[in-house]
């Protein structure tokens, strides 16, 4: 039998799979009814994943290969996105990140080239966020999963809150992936974790929202409150927010998170990471795994990466 620490690192990136697979058909749409999602569901198509996990596998084989290292090399892991960008073009990616890897690809240094997306601002699109559940397997707690999360969000969004999003969303990995899946979440505490680590006021306010709409409110009540577009500020805390509402129960966030509408694959795609990465990858079911692509391999780095021991910084 796998150990806990592999049935939970096998949760986090299958969870991120499947959620992004499940998510990809409806994204852009306004909201999802639960017809749709049915059919989805029942369907025997294979199902294929997007940018967000080829870009989650990417920094996953990044944290895997350096064992023994500085956890995130920057210049390293510019290429390695870069490539999985060139080899795999057609999965779906951002008019910014591709304007990134193009400029990293003819040889301009990543700080130079992050920066010259949208008008010189740099991107706070949810690009980083998307893809950095990983870090939370390599991290030693939750300033520590932040930290190096801004480290791999920095060589494609230079926007601070492009690195925000993704600190904010490596956190919350952490604090999944370290939950004891055998007694209840205390919400009020994660939440509180989380405002510790993301300082910054509008996040702070972003974490408020979502502490008054646990409980009852509609997936599409809760993204006319807290967005649902490709940015990270709105959608990083509505992937949080599947998480709190169904903290056991992957298939619900998901679920949750698609019928919120707007960015469906990358907001399904955080909430099945956190809520899978809690309970172990049996949580998910297992007539969604049979038809993912690649869902043997994606275990085995699973694997691989629940034997890395905490890095150091
Ligand atoms: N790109 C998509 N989906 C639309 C196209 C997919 C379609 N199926 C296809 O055929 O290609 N999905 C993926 O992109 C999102 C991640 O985005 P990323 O990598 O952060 O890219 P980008 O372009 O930098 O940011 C996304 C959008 O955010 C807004 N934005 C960001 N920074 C901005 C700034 N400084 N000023 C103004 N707007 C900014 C823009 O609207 C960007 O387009 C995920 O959804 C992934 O699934
Ligand atoms: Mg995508
Ligand atoms: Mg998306
Ligand atoms: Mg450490």
């Amino acid at each position: 039998t796998p150990s806990p620490a592999s049935t939970k690192a096998r949760g986090l990136l299958l969870g991120a799979a499947v959620g992004d697979a499940l998510g990809a058909p409806f994204e852009g749409r306004h909201s999802v009814d639960g017809a749709q999602l049915v059919r989805q569901e029942r369907s025997a198509e294979a199902l294929r994943y997007t940018d967000d996990t080829a870009l989650t596998l990417v920094l996953a084989r990044h944290l895997a290969e350096r064992r023994g290292m500085v956890a995130v090399d920057e210049d390293t892991l510019a290429g390695q996105l870069a490539r999985e960008w060139r080899r795999e073009p057609w999965r779906g990616y951002g008019a910014g990140s591709r304007e990134v890897f193009e400029r990293v690809l003819a040889g301009t240094p990543w700080a130079e080239a992050s920066k010259v997306s949208f008008a010189g601002h740099g991107s706070y699109g949810n690009g980083a966020a998307m893809r950095v559940a990983p870090i939370a397997l390599v991290s030693a707690g939750p300033t520590h999963a932040a930290e190096l999360a801004r480290k791999s969000a920095v060589v494609t969004h230079a926007h601070r809150h492009g690195q925000e999003g993704a600190a904010l969303q490596a956190c919350a990995a952490f604090l999944a992936l370290s939950s004891d899946p055998a007694s209840p979440l205390n919400r009020e505490a994660f939440l509180g974790r989380l405002g510790h680590t993301i300082e910054h006021t509008e996040w702070q306010s972003r974490l408020d929202q979502v502490r008054r709409l646990i409980g009852t409110s509609s997936p599409t009540f809760a993204a006319s409150q807290l967005g649902n577009d490709a940015t990270a500020v709105a959608s990083v805390p509505l992937a949080v927010l599947a998480f709190l509402q169904y903290p056991d129960r992957p298939a619900e966030a998901i679920r949750y998170a698609i019928r919120a509408g707007g960015d469906t694959d990358t907001i399904a795609s955080m909430a099945g990471a956190l809520t899978a990465a809690r309970t172990g990858a049996q949580a998910i079911p297992p007539e969604w795994l049979a038809r993912l692509e690649s869902a043997s391999d994606i275990g085995d780095l699973a694997d691989t990466l629940a034997t890395r021991t905490p890095s150091s910084r």
